[in-house]
């Protein structure tokens, strides 16, 4: 089943066709609509009329999350700001958040976009959905609402948390498929099995669409034989729009839809284009965004492209797993979140020295984060109360920061590893 048969079997060539058009048309709205672009390109030394074919598209200069972060809040826009009906934000590198503005059409290809991706995973009128990703400035939520609601499904607009409420909904309501974090989908998965429930017997669960986090082929075929559904893939950034592509029926990588965005794998090191098949970083580009430019930006994930034609029939290339980043970013809980973020906000508080360590684990199915961090010398004492307290203000000041609760342990001064070369400041044990 297709959502929109005409572009999603079209013949790859035409599909190249379409794209290179697109391309020139929105290189052009925001080299005339954007100062900061505008700028970016006269820097490159290229102009709109260099974009003659799409491998043209090398020509023009990449774009970063640093760029959003220098320009906001509102310095990035390529419309009116009476153009814009909505914004979501997702985490900064530090202090500032990254702002994404959506003009009306923006929200309508994010909207076509999910509406194929469900279809491809066979989600339909039939289906009773439960959105289990956080509404509100993460794009997961009122996104996958909206795909949603446009192929027909019946939406539970259920949100985060309360998970044994969100077990019983789905019991009493027949819920035929849920959209969350994979490792929510775990926890939700063990926690109803300590209610007492079986999956097969007593859910009328068929699929899950998990992502926002990295997760893997053994994870799937877990929950997939725990729970007798299949799960599938959905790839998505804030900066593209939100939760955009899904795998098809055969889960052999999500489906992009290449009218609406353009992907090239980049050598790590170099950032030269690679051939599709090789693993590289991917750079996205939005072919048809209007609020604010998203071209040649640097993903930072690290995947394949395949361009060959799927056994679904759909001919728009597919993206393979996420298999690391090219930075520092770790997803915990869902919630993105930078070594560089924690630096900040832990720099601001007096009584802190300048040595931290991140730790991450998976305690049952929850992501566990604990920030270890040392006390200047003049802060640190045996009274237990002023320690708590100190504790208490670093951890309230990180979950301001992060918008993520996490633990803090407070060390002596000289307590922490030293490194000679680069400071390691992460330990990610988690095993996906
Ligand atoms: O996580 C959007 C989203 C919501 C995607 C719901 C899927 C489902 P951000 O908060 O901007 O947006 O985080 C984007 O999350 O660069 C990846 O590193 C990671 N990520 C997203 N989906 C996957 C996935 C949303 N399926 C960042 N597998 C991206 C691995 C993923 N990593």
């Amino acid at each position: 089943m297709y959502w929109n048969p005409r572009i999603e079997t079209m013949p790859y060539e035409e599909l190249q066709k379409l794209q290179y058009r697109e391309l020139k048309q929105n290189v052009y709205f925001h080299y005339t609509n954007n100062k900061f672009y505008h700028d970016r390109m006269k820097e490159a030394g290229v102009s709109p009329l260099d974009i003659n074919s799409l491998e043209d598209v090398r020509k023009l200069p990449f774009m970063f999350k640093q760029d959003l972060r220098d320009n906001y809040p509102d310095g990035m826009f390529s419309v009116p700001k009476n153009d814009i009906v909505r914004y979501h934000m997702s985490s900064g590198t530090s202090g500032k958040p990254t702002l994404v503005a959506y003009t009306r059409n923006d929200l309508e290809y994010w909207t076509e976009a999910l509406a194929r991706s469900f279809t491809s995973c066979g989600i339909g009128p039939d289906d009773i959905m439960q959105i289990s990703y956080g509404y509100g400035l993460f794009t997961g939520g009122l996104g996958a609402h909206y795909g949603a609601e446009r192929v027909g499904a019946t939406v539970l607009p259920a949100s985060t948390g309360n998970t044994q409420r969100q077990i019983e909904m789905m019991q009493d309501l027949g819920v035929t498929v849920i959209a969350c974090t994979p490792s929510y989908l775990t926890h939700l998965c063990t926690t109803a099995r300590a209610m007492g429930i079986d999956w097969r017997r007593d859910m009328k669960l068929k699929k899950a669409v998990l992502g926002a986090e990295p997760w893997s082929e053994s994870m799937r075929t877990k929950l997939q034989n725990e729970m007798g559904i299949r799960c599938y893939d959905i790839y998505g950034t804030s900066e593209q729009a939100g939760p955009m592509f899904t795998e098809c029926e055969y889960q052999k990588g999500a489906h992009i839809c290449g009218d609406i965005m353009l992907v090239e794998i980049l050598d790590r090191d170099t950032g030269e284009p690679l051939e599709p098949g090789n693993e590289g970083e991917m750079a996205i580009t939005m072919l048809k965004k209007e609020a604010m430019p998203m071209i040649r930006y640097r993903m930072r994930d690290v995947t394949t492209l395949n361009v060959e034609e799927c056994e679904c029939g759909r001919t728009s290339p597919r993206i393979g797993r996420i298999c690391g980043r090219t930075d520092d970013m770790l997803i915990v809980r869902g919630i993105n979140v930078f070594p560089s973020q924690v630096e900040y906000a832990l720099m601001r508080i007096p009584e802190i020295g300048d040595q931290y360590m991140i730790v991450v684990t998976r305690e049952g199915d929850l992501d566990r984060m604990v920030v270890q961090v040392e006390l200047k010398p003049e802060a640190f004492t045996d009274n237990m109360a002023r320690m708590n307290s100190i504790r208490a203000h670093v951890e309230s000041e990180l979950k301001r920061y992060l918008n993520i609760a996490v633990e803090v342990e407070l060390k002596a001064p000289g307590e922490l590893p030293r490194f000679d070369g680069k400071a390691k400041r992460v330990i990610d044990k988690r095993v996906y």
